[in-house]
């Protein structure tokens, strides 16, 4: 497939939503047709599972159904959007992806990361993202940002120790495939976040040009 696949990964109220969008802009800027969604959603189908993943009420969900519906979800998003997007050369920008999959259910749930991996090319095939900006900040810098914006949903309402395990599985992610990560310093302040942002993007981009 011609196109790029870039997704944004974090913790809870890490700024993907805020630097999705300069992104966005930086990569338009650089000629590129660009499109943009989310995980889990992204389809009508998928955005009915989100509601469902991300309801509070649904405390009783066991951990494998809630890594079925990421990865269902998942499967009709690759159909309906990101491989047309990717086979018509496009960039498709995604908030969130499988990564996301082995940080909160293989690191924050505990599932075996053997099986996530088995879910992974089972929906995927070889498809992986060409590029991952991780940003990372301590948990409770982005639980404090996340509180101040929203309700928590089913997620926010884990306790720290949790979120700590996601993070610090992003962050293994991130040392073991150094080629496609680029860890964003998101703890600091808007404008020096989206510094650090436009230098890793302009690097990638002057890479694959
Ligand atoms: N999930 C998802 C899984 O468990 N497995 C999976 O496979 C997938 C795909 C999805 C949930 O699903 C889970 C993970 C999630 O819990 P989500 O909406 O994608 O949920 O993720 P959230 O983390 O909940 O997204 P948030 O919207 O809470 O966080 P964002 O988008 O990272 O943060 P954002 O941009 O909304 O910023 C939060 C607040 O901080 C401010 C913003 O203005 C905003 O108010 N802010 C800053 N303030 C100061 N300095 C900065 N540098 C700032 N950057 C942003």
């Amino acid at each position: 497939m011609s196109g790029k696949f870039i997704t944004v990964e974090g913790g809870e109220g890490a700024g993907k939503s805020t630097n999705l969008a300069l992104i966005k802009t930086l990569l338009e800027a650089a000629g590129k047709k660009v499109v943009m969604s989310r995980e889990p959603g992204g389809t009508p189908l998928g955005e009915t599972i989100r509601g469902v993943l991300l309801d509070a009420k649904q405390s009783r969900m066991s951990s494998d159904t809630e890594l079925l519906l990421m990865f269902a979800a998942r499967a009709q998003h690759l159909d309906e959007v990101i491989t047309p997007a990717l086979a018509a050369g496009h960039y498709l920008l995604c908030d969130r992806f499988t990564d996301a999959t082995y940080a909160y259910q293989g690191g924050g749930r505990g599932v075996s990361m053997a099986r996530i991996a088995e879910l992974e090319q089972f929906v995927q095939g070889d498809l992986r993202p060409d590029l991952t900006v991780l940003l990372d900040l301590p948990v409770a810098q982005g639980m404090q940002r996340a509180g101040e914006r929203s309700a928590p949903d089913r997620f926010e309402q884990e306790q720290h120790e949790f979120f700590e395990k996601v993070r610090a599985t992003y962050l293994e992610r991130a040392k073991q495939q150094p080629q496609r990560y680029r860890v964003i310093n998101a703890g600091l302040d808007l404008k020096a976040v989206q510094q650090q942002i436009r230098q890793q993007l302009a690097d990638y981009l002057g890479a694959v040009e």
